[in-house]
């Protein structure tokens, strides 16, 4: 077998007591193999050459670099979370064209092959992780990199007329075509990047799965990240997960819980999920004082503006419903910006009547399908879910809403708070069997096997 080589922005650290079900699955790929995991370790520094620390993990070694200040600006803070995170989620309002942040983007992808490559060995398969490394097969090809390369993209994949107002979408698609095989998630993914290839002179689509355009050819087929069901189950009978449930019991006795868990991101939809709620609450008065909404909006990229802004919006939208609608024994919806424990979160989906995962646009969201996990199949909760998830294509029965409109999004949310138990318990089986048969570790073995079956492209050299 050969020996499998992970490569992302960040490496999971593996001292981390609860790791996501991606960095477990990847974990347990890489211990199976043997392997090699390689990617920034956080550390910025001013130093013109990024050192490079090796650690043993296991069977596993694990290779971090730093990354100069300059380029943590221009890579990271810029291209990666200014162009790409926006563009690539619908959102060319919030994108920031700077040449510069390419240019970052350029030399930071170029730091990481230079670095990788004197640690690979002939028989490895590499596997790349997400948008920020989109240009790491072409800069590994053009270093003389012989191994087969996948990438798996774990953001959604724009359509044509998004990805094409970034002003260096040529080199972005031309780098990506030097992979054997690029992963999405979801068929409309595979649509997009389809139509992208499509529109350019040279562009086909050869035979089943296989691409042509810029002079490069690959492989392309939808592979949705699943979770681990069982792991993520388990964990709502842990000590944590009890305390939140009993918590929970206690401080809203019978009022049914509304449960929303996502980073405070825009493509979450998160004002508009106020928006919703409050819908509900003007539209059916029934629901005040006996629904809550628990909204967690942890903190990510607080440092951007655009991310200060929303929690600016995003706050001021919560304390206007609570000021309406609240009493002095009822809020309408707790919001916490903080981080909570994955046992913790477990806890919260057990005791919601309805989880609502209503982003306007995401890969494929696995909250969605960790609160499937966390039912009780004897009295489950109803996952409202919006149609813009990649997650929508696999969970069908769930209820599915268009999340910018309130008022359709209200009523799914009124019909999830008063679904019989029959219909609630016929459409979490059959959720929880599809995310039990379609979870990481098949994601993850269907990947390997693909990348196993194509032929390395020797020839391949991109100019980039
Ligand atoms: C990207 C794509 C794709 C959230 N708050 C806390 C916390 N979380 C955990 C959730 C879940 C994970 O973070 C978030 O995953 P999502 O899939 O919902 O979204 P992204 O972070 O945007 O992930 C996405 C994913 O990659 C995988 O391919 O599905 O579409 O955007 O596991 O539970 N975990 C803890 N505390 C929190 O407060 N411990």
């Amino acid at each position: 077998m050969s020996r499998l080589v992970v490569v992302s922005n960040r490496v999971a650290d593996p001292r981390d007591a609860a790791p996501g079900g991606l960095a477990i699955a990847l974990e347990e790929a890489l211990q199976r193999q043997g392997g090699l995991w390689f990617g920034w370790g956080g550390q910025v520094t001013e130093q013109p050459n990024p050192p490079l620390s090796l650690r043993q993990w296991g069977a596993v070694t694990v290779a971090t670099t730093h990354l100069q200040a300059c380029d943590h600006d221009s890579y990271y803070s810029g291209f990666c979370n200014k162009v790409l995170w926006p563009v690539f989620h619908n959102r060319l309002d919030l994108a920031e064209f700077d040449p510069a942040f390419y240019e970052g983007y350029q030399r930071v992808n170029r730091q990481f092959a230079q670095q990788l490559l004197p640690l690979l060995q002939d028989d490895d398969v590499i596997w790349v992780h997400d948008y920020h490394l989109l240009h790491l097969a072409a800069e590994l090809r053009a270093l003389g990199c012989r191994q087969r390369i996948g990438f798996f993209l774990h953001i959604p994949f724009p359509p044509l007329v998004a990805l094409s107002a970034v002003p260096q979408h040529q080199t972005l698609m031309q780098a990506l075509m030097a992979f054997d095989l690029v992963g999405l998630q979801s068929r409309q993914d595979l649509a997009h990047f389809e139509s992208y290839v499509l529109a350019q002179a040279d562009g086909r689509s050869s035979h089943r799965h296989h691409y042509r355009a810029h002079g490069q050819q690959t492989r392309c087929e939808v592979f949705p990240i699943g979770i681990d069901a069982q792991a993520f189950a388990a964990l709502t009978d842990t000590p944590p997960a009890q305390q939140v449930q009993a918590m929970m019991a206690q401080e809203h006795g019978q009022r049914r819980l509304v449960v929303g868990i996502d980073r405070l991101d825009y493509s979450k939809g998160l004002p508009e999920r106020i928006h919703a709620f409050r819908d509900l609450l003007e539209r059916h008065p029934e629901h005040r004082r006996s629904a809550t909404l628990v909204q967690i909006g942890s903190p990510t990229r607080e440092h951007l503006q655009a991310y200060a802004d929303l929690r600016h919006q995003f706050e001021s939208l919560c304390g206007a419903i609570n000021g309406d609608f609240g009493e002095l024994d009822w809020m309408p919806v707790r919001y916490i910006h903080q981080v909570l424990t994955r046992a913790q979160l477990a806890g919260l989906c057990r005791s919601a009547a309805v989880g609502l995962v209503t982003p306007l646009r995401d890969g494929m969201n696995l909250v969605a399908k960790e609160f499937i996990a966390a039912q009780d199949p004897a009295d489950p909760g109803v996952l409202v879910l919006s149609r813009f998830a990649g997650a929508a294509e696999q969970l069908q029965e769930a209820l599915l809403v268009n999340p910018y409109d309130a008022h359709c999004t209200a009523n799914s949310m009124d019909q999830a708070l008063q679904m019989p138990l029959a219909e609630r318990i016929d459409r979490h089986q059959k959720l929880l069997a599809r995310i039990q048969a379609e979870d990481v570790h098949w994601w993850c073995q269907r990947f390997l096997h693909a990348l196993d079956q194509c032929q390395p492209a020797l020839q391949r050299k991109p100019r980039i």
